[in-house]
């Protein structure tokens, strides 16, 4: 009987001190692992400034004249200084000038196309395509807004000619409910809050953030953030387009006295000098911040409205 229980006894304490070793080997081993083991830091993003890819260039040329366009565009509603009830706002847009041939619409085999770019309040825009029908702002809070809106190309490069961009203040009465959309997925618009009726066809239009104007003022220096947004996918993803537009102020490079400066990610900052549209090459998969600034003679941001300073996240997926 004692026999048999110090058998047992010793098995016990021989399979405790194996576990013991295994337990120190695999220990000592993490020790020796992290010792000599280089530890590799994450992949440093260096971008560069590159040309105009010549996929565009390409582009351009299928396109004929219509890149040389001077479109001039008016926002016809919401009309300047409107009060509307309810969280829909229609928008409609009309558009003029030397379009030699230029015309939104989205191409339903590649699903791309000129458009407008229409930007509630300082949020990033949304793409209107078929200007024959109004496009919707939905869920459009309770206060005092403001649209912008600057005829696009397809790769979102927007056109830069005296009286393509436009702006209006307007007013929400009523207005969208903060926490829930008032819409449904289909896009269809719900009874509560909202005064407009109910579209019988499906309209282009968005589920907007909640978001007020800011104390902007028109006369004054006006940097709009356009490009880049959202996702970027395999070539698309590099280069990525910079492109913006400028309302009442000159670049140094374009003999005026400003600048703009933009900082990617915790980069240094870089400078724009020239209105025109930059493309950078190098961007790591994952996501990055985008930041634009108009700078003033001194070098400090020029304040309207806090919409001169506007920072982006994209998303690169390579
Ligand atoms: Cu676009």
């Amino acid at each position: 009987m004692m026999e048999k229980f110090t058998k047992w006894y010793s098995a016990l304490i021989l399979i405790t001190v194996g576990l013991l070793l295994v337990a120190a080997c695999s220990s000592a081993n993490d020790n020796h692992t992290t010792a000599t083991t280089v530890v590799t830091p994450p992949p440093s993003q260096k971008l560069s400034v590159v040309p105009r890819p010549q996929s565009i260039i390409g582009l351009m040329k299928q396109r004929g004249e219509q890149d040389q366009a001077k479109p001039v565009l008016k926002i016809v509603t919401p009309a300047k200084d409107a009060v509307i009830n309810g969280s829909t706002v229609a928008v409609k847009l009309d558009l003029s000038g030397d379009l030699k041939g230029y015309m939104p619409h989205k191409d339903p085999a590649t699903g791309k196309g000129n458009h407008i770019h229409v930007i509630l309040d300082n949020q990033p825009y949304e793409a209107y395509y078929e200007l024959g029908q109004p496009f919707e702002l939905r869920n459009v809070i309770a206060g005092k807004h403001t649209l912008r809106a600057f005829p696009s190309r397809p790769w979102h490069e927007s056109f830069k000619n005296d009286g393509a961009f436009q702006m209006v203040i307007f007013t929400v009465k009523g207005g969208g409910n903060v926490a829930k959309p008032t819409t449904t997925n289909t896009g269809q618009t719900m009874a509560n809050n909202n005064s407009s009726p109910t579209p019988t066809t499906p309209r282009e239009g968005k589920d907007m953030a909640s978001s007020t104007a800011g104390d902007v003022d028109p006369a004054k220096p006006l940097l709009t953030y356009s490009r880049p947004k959202g996702e970027y996918k395999g070539a698309d993803a590099d280069p990525i387009m910079i492109d913006f537009w400028l309302t009442n102020a000159k670049l140094k490079g374009d003999g005026g006295e400003y600048r703009v400066r933009y900082i990617i990610d915790d980069d240094d900052p870089r400078y724009i000098d020239k209105w025109e549209p930059i493309w950078l090459s190098g961007w790591l998969s994952g996501k990055h911040s985008v930041r634009l600034e108009l700078l003033g003679k001194d070098e400090m941001p020029v304040e309207n409205g806090g919409y001169n300073t506007t920072t982006r996240e994209i998303n690169v997926v390579k």
